[in-house]
């Protein structure tokens, strides 16, 4: 079965994501390079809206400024011709054996200044491609060697870069915010801004946080044994949220890339309601694309690599299907009233009250039986249950 997307589900992919040829620290390619063009055209032919893009997977690292402007009147043309839309765009900052000490926080720091002028340059691109969110993943920002680096002056130098860039997105009047994509490891043994909560502290440092929020890839989050949709709905709720890379990893171990859901599909299933159902109780929601960064698998040829980008987006909308039907059916809605769920939304103190009146009112301390209200059963996993009936159309 397969459930065909629209634009207007606003799926997208990076370009390095089909693009991907099979090379592994173990062996070479499997499949051969796919031209860009195709990509955008068989994207947009199976209904997704969006495709995205490091500047190195479409130009190459040292290709001259007739080459650049080439290859970027080719690609366009594909857009054009196709309706198919660049929603975000990032920087490698990670496969030049230059960046192998990072590109913001090298100890060099003539790679620091080599790596803003690529990251501005790309900037720059991303606005004339209509870009919205600029994504900054720094793969190679980190260490292996606790002694390898001055962890404050890498912080240090994490700020400076990302308001340099902040503060010239503001300058240039660009239509752009800047995503923070964290990761544990991989390639480095150990990266700065390993999570989501991580990520989120940095912005709160910096001098242009505003335009700054976070990228959660799924499989990253798993890697360090977290809970995704946690993640997404603290970023969320600090407003934070303004891109999502999907995904699927089984369990804490290298960075699968996994189809979205051939992981954990009960995380999977509730990361997709809360997208698109948002909160029980309401609060803020995320609008923006839906985009997957998986890697078709090396065993796949080209066949199996369309049909994997496919099957994300055709798993994603059974998903929202599912998620539907669970938030609508009846017993789902009293399994939730009994596990108290709504009741979380209603403030501890009520309106006008004080921490004056909470420490005199009796019933919350000297009254209040501990033992008795510890009787009451929540109904959490006849809730959980339910999911997962739903999940597997058994409902
Ligand atoms: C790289 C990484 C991804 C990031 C990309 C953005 S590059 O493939 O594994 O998770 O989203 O830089
Ligand atoms: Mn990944
Ligand atoms: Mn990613």
């Amino acid at each position: 079965m397969t459930v065909q997307p629209t634009r207007d589900d606003r799926f997208s992919f990076g370009l390095w994501t089909v693009g991907w040829t099979g090379q592994d620290p173990f062996g070479p390619p499997s499949r051969k390079p796919v031209d860009p063009v195709e990509a955008v055209q068989r994207l947009s032919d199976m209904g997704a809206y969006g495709i995205t893009f490091h500047d190195d997977d479409l130009i190459p690292f040292d290709a001259d400024a007739n080459e650049r402007e080439a290859i970027l009147k080719k690609f366009k043309g594909a857009l054009d011709e196709t309706g198919l839309q660049v929603p975000m765009v990032t920087t490698n900052l990670f496969s030049h054996p230059v960046f192998k000490d990072g590109g913001f926080t090298s100890n060099d720091r003539n790679v620091r200044r080599f790596a803003l002028r690529k990251v501005l340059r790309n900037v720059d691109l991303a606005a004339e491609m209509g870009a919205k969110t600029f994504v900054m993943w720094g793969g190679r920002e980190g260490s292996e060697y606790d002694g390898s680096k001055d962890l404050s002056a890498a912080f240090d130098r994490m700020k400076e870069g990302i308001d340099t860039v902040a503060a010239y997105i503001k300058e240039k009047k660009y239509d752009l915010r800047i995503a923070i994509e964290p990761k544990p490891n991989e390639p480095r043994g150990d990266i700065l801004l390993p999570t989501v909560g991580s990520a989120l502290a940095l912005i709160n440092e910096l001098e242009h946080g505003d335009i700054v929020g976070v990228n959660p890839e799924t499989g990253h989050e798993q890697m360090a044994g977290l809970n995704f949709t946690h993640s997404i709905a603290q970023a969320l709720w600090s407003g934070k949220l303004f891109h999502i890379d999907l995904n699927g990893q089984r369990s804490i171990k290298y960075d699968q890339d996994l189809v979205f859901g051939h992981g954990d599909l009960t995380s999977a299933f509730f990361t997709v309601d809360l997208l698109e159902n948002g909160f029980p109780g309401g609060g803020p929601r995320y609008d923006g694309p839906r985009h997957f960064d998986y890697k078709p698998s090396r065993t796949d040829g080209y066949d199996g690599v369309w049909n994997s980008a496919k099957a994300n987006m055709s798993t994603y909308l059974m998903l929202k299907e599912r998620a539907r039907a669970f938030r609508e059916d009846p017993e789902v809605q009293s399994a939730m009233a009994d596990s108290g769920i709504l009741n979380l939304s209603e403030p501890t103190f009520s309106a006008g009250e004080t921490t004056e009146d909470l420490l005199r009112d009796e019933t919350t301390f000297e009254k209040f039986d501990a033992d008795a209200t510890a009787e009451r059963s929540f109904a959490f996993v006849q809730l959980n249950q339910l999911a997962l009936e739903h999940l597997m159309n058994a409902r």
